[in-house]
C-alpha cells in the first residue's frame, strides 16, 4: 500500500462530499466523480519499481474499478491497520526506512541468502520505502493515521485503481518472489511473514488461502486477486480479510 499523497485541508471535505454521492450513482459513476474533484494528480509522480514478471498481464478476475468506492467502515480501517502494523516491523507506531532494512536483513536471515543476494534484497526493499516515502508528509515517516487517511483516497481514485494498484501489486509481489521466477513458493512466502513478525503456524495458514488451487505457488493473478479484495471490500466475511494475519483492533 502506499501512502503517498500530500495531505491537504480540504481533503476531508473532498472525501466526505464524495461519500454522499455513493447512495445515488453506479460504481463506475461514483469512481469518475471522485476523478472530477481534482484527486488524480496527486499519484500522478509515482516512480515505482516493477519488474517485467516474465510479460506476465494481471489478469483480474474482477477489476479493481469494478469495485463499489469505500467508505471506510470500521472493518475497513481494522484491515489497514493491520497491514500498517505488518509493516512497522519494530513496533514504533510508524513507518520508517529501519523497518524496510529490518525486513530485508530478517528475510535473508530465514532463507540464509549469501551476502550478495541479501545486498540485492535490502536495496530492493530500500527502493521500495524511497518510493512510498517521498511524498508523505514528513518523509523519514509514515503514521498510521497519515496511511489510513490516503490509503481511503487513493482506494477511491479511478486512475489509482486502473494504473498505480496493478504496479504495487507487481512491486509487492516482486518483493516476495525472491528467485524472480513469477511464482511466490511457501518458502518465498514464510520468508517474507517473518520479516513481519508473521509467526511460522500463521503463515502456513496465510499461504493456503492465497493459494486457492492449491498448487503448491501463489502466482501473480492470485496474488492481484487476495490484495484487490482486501483493499477494495468491506464485508467482514470476505475470505481476504486475514492475509496480512489476525485483523488489529
Ligand atoms: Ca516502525
Ligand atoms: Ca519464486
Amino acid at each position: 500500500m502506499s501512502k503517498v499523497f500530500q495531505a491537504s485541508g480540504g481533503l476531508l471535505k473532498i472525501i466526505n462530499r464524495c461519500q454522499r454521492l455513493t447512495s445515488v450513482m453506479s460504481s463506475s459513476q461514483r469512481l469518475d466523480k471522485f476523478e472530477q474533484h481534482g484527486l488524480g494528480p496527486i499519484i500522478s509522480s509515482l516512480n515505482l519499481p516493477v519488474r517485467g514478471l516474465k510479460n506476465q498481464a494481471i489478469q483480474f478476475r474482477k477489476a479493481p474499478v469494478d469495485y463499489p468506492p469505500v467508505t471506510g467502515s470500521d472493518h475497513w480501517r481494522r484491515k489497514m491497520r493491520t497491514l500498517f502494523r505488518s509493516l512497522d516491523v519494530n513496533g514504533d507506531g510508524y513507518i520508517t526506512k529501519e523497518d524496510y532494512v529490518i525486513s530485508a536483513k530478517r528475510c535473508a536471515e530465514y532463507l540464509d541468502l549469501d551476502d550478495e543476494r541479501a545486498e540485492y534484497l535490502l536495496n530492493q526493499r530500500v527502493a521500495v520505502w524511497e518510493s512510498i516515502s517521498k511524498s508523505s508528509e514528513d518523509t523519514s515517516k509514515i503514521s498510521e493515521e497519515e496511511c489510513l487517511r490516503s490509503a481511503i483516497v487513493l482506494c477511491n481514485q479511478r486512475s489509482y485503481r486502473q494504473e498505480v494498484f496493478p504496479k504495487q501489486i507487481s512491486m509487492h509481489f516482486t518483493a516476495v518472489d525472491l528467485d524472480s521466477d513469477g511464482l511466490i513458493s511457501r518458502e518465498e512466502h514464510s520468508a517474507s511473514c517473518y520479516s513481519s513478525n508473521i509467526p511460522e503456524e500463521e503463515a502456513q495458514k496465510l499461504f493456503d488461502l492465497l493459494d486457492p488451487d492449491k498448487d503448491g505457488f501463489i502466482t501473480i493473478d492470485e496474488f492481484a486477486q487476495s490484495f484487490t479484495e482486501f483493499f477494495f471490500t468491506e464485508d467482514p466475511h470476505n475470505t481476504y480479510s486475514g492475509m496480512f494475519g489476525p485483523l488489529a483492533d
